[in-house]
């Protein structure tokens, strides 16, 4: 069958606030990103996705919007947007927007509307009289008074995110009017932020049976169903347009059911399973990594759907060597190996290019993100130790991901002159692009000639996932195409293993060994054929 282009390529997330300053006022913009484009080129990127750079309070940097079709003045102007999306354009390149719609920011002219009741604004939101005891995603009870209406507001996220009331036929037409804004302005699809909760039931409730999160009453709701397949035939199906629904607590069923070709609702989705192996039920108790059940949970997503995406980071998450594996140069070519020898569309989030680690903060009054504070406020009422507290912050907290890009050993990493938004990384004098740049054995060249091979992989772009083995951290699949295969081993558990594999013919290895006699080094990986 046809490939679809975003089938064909690979994805490049940027997190707008820390990826480059055009400016040197410590913020990232569009005109920085512009400036990177060849550079993403030249990596090998057939797709951008952006994280939000609308008009916001920032409270949650962007995840809270305030104008949907206008662009937060420290990123720059819809002017520059439209530059961003033809040059890039110009470049082969696709980009995807961040559609926001489960919520907006409280300060969008929607809510300060709806909290007067003027219509045709007054039901745009979640309001009641008598809340439900849920929590929301952040730690926090999920429903807020407002003086103003004189009723609670639901917000599944912070306070300042109330969620959008899809019962309400004119919320549709108003969020149809924004994709139609965007994608009339060129952009190739959306990446759709916890797109399975838009739709709740049974929101006001005085008895206490309910569960305390209320998580059963939105995660994939009948009413969802319905709701996408609107937004597919009145919008997206008019446009050569790509979708990928960011899905919280989805199992594969309930991604079929969002992905299935003919049900048109969306093209592919994020699940979490491999995210979460981790920790117990949320994220914050943390579990010792075990490669095994990481692999079982990437494997398990591999064969369960045909076509879906694959990624080990983005803005929420940890990065990914530092999590995965022990933060060296090597471990971040093994895991690249992973990421882009499995089937389906690779998103490579901003740095994991040159293999960025985790920040190395000493306090949380280094740490910006909300979650961060309402999560370790929470920890600190329930009198965790403070080791613990930190313990918790430190593996876990979405600013890993977030310090800024290292473009080289200049001050603050050559990302700004001015002090940045978010404190960089120390370690950027030794990982950053322009070190990494002419040296051949770099975890930047590495991904170059891993995308390089991939983007003319055949196999690799369209063959058949089966999986080899998994046993003590090392992972082997076969990719499998018209006769021909691939095979991929992995090593994750730091130690050196031996494998017995048919194939020994060196494809590509991220140590640069060029045979193999089936004995890997800690994390060392293999393309063989
Ligand atoms: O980040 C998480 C784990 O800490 C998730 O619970 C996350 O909140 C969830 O995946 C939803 O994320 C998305 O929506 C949030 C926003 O804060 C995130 O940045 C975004 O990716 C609310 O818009
Ligand atoms: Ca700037």
């Amino acid at each position: 069958m046809e490939s679809k282009w975003w089938q064909d390529r690979v994805v490049y997330q940027i997190y707008p606030r820390s990826f480059a300053d055009s400016n040197d006022d410590g913020v990232g913009d569009l005109k920085g990103i512009i400036s990177k484009l060849d550079y993403l080129k030249k990596l090998g990127i057939g797709i951008i996705w952006l994280s939000p750079p609308y008009v916001s309070p920032n409270e949650d940097n962007g995840y809270d919007i305030a104008d949907y079709c206008n662009i937060q003045s420290e990123y720059g102007t819809l002017d520059d947007m439209d530059k961003l999306i033809e040059q890039a354009h110009r470049r082969d390149i696709k980009v995807l927007l961040d559609l926001v719609i489960n919520h907006t920011s409280r300060a969008h002219q929607w809510f300060q509307n709806s909290r007067r009741r003027i219509d045709p604004y007054t039901n745009f939101y979640y309001w009641a009289d008598k809340p439900s005891n849920w929590t929301g995603f952040f730690g926090e009870k999920a429903w807020e008074y407002d003086e103003v209406r004189g009723q609670y507001y639901l917000h599944l996220f912070a306070k300042g995110q109330p969620d959008l009331n899809y019962h309400e036929p004119k919320v549709i037409d108003a969020v149809e009017g924004v994709m139609r804004f965007w994608l009339d302005k060129g952009a190739d699809g959306f990446r759709c932020d916890v797109i399975n909760i838009l739709w709740k039931t049974d929101l006001e409730d005085g008895k206490k049976k309910i569960a305390l999160t209320g998580s059963e009453k939105y995660i994939s709701a009948p009413g969802l169903h319905p709701l996408l397949q609107r937004f597919n035939s009145e919008v997206l199906s008019k446009y050569d347009c790509y979708t990928v629904g960011e899905t919280v607590f989805a199992d594969p069923q309930m991604a079929r059911d969002l992905t299935s070709p003919e049900r048109h609702e969306l093209n592919t989705v994020f699940s979490f399973e491999h995210m979460e192996t981790d920790c117990f039920f949320v994220k914050w108790l943390l579990r010792p990594f075990s490669p095994r059940r990481f692999f079982r949970a990437l494997a398990k997503w591999q064969e369960s759907l045909d076509w879906n995406t694959v990624y080990l980071e983005n803005h929420d998450q940890p990065r990914s060597p530092s999590r995965f594996a022990d933060g060296s140069p090597s471990s971040a070519k093994a895991l690249a190996v992973l990421l882009l020898c499995l089937r389906g569309t690779a998103f490579i989030f901003e740095g994991q290019e040159i293999g960025m680690t985790n920040f190395d903060y000493k306090s949380m009054e280094d740490i910006k993100d909300i979650e961060s504070h309402n999560i370790y406020d929470l920890a600190t009422r329930l009198h965790l130790p403070r080791r613990i507290r930190w313990k918790m912050i430190r593996t876990k907290s979405r600013d890993n991901a977030r310090t800024p890009m290292q473009w080289s050993d200049e001050a603050n990493g050559g990302f700004s002159k001015a002090s940045p938004w978010l404190k960089s990384n120390s370690n950027y004098k030794s990982i950053n692009v322009k070190a990494q740049e002419n040296d051949p054995d770099s975890v930047l060249a590495f991904y170059r000639r891993l995308l390089e091979f991939r983007n003319q992989s055949e196999i690799l772009k369209k063959g058949a996932f089966s999986q080899i083995l998994n046993q003590k951290g090392v992972f082997a699949f076969e990719r499998s195409l018209d006769g021909k295969r691939l095979v991929i081993v992995i090593n994750l558990s730091g130690k050196r293993r031996q494998v017995s594999l048919k194939e020994t013919e060196v494809v590509m290895s991220s140590s640069g060994a060029s045979s193999f006699s089936g004995s890997l080094e800690g994390y060392e990986a293999f393309i063989l054929k």
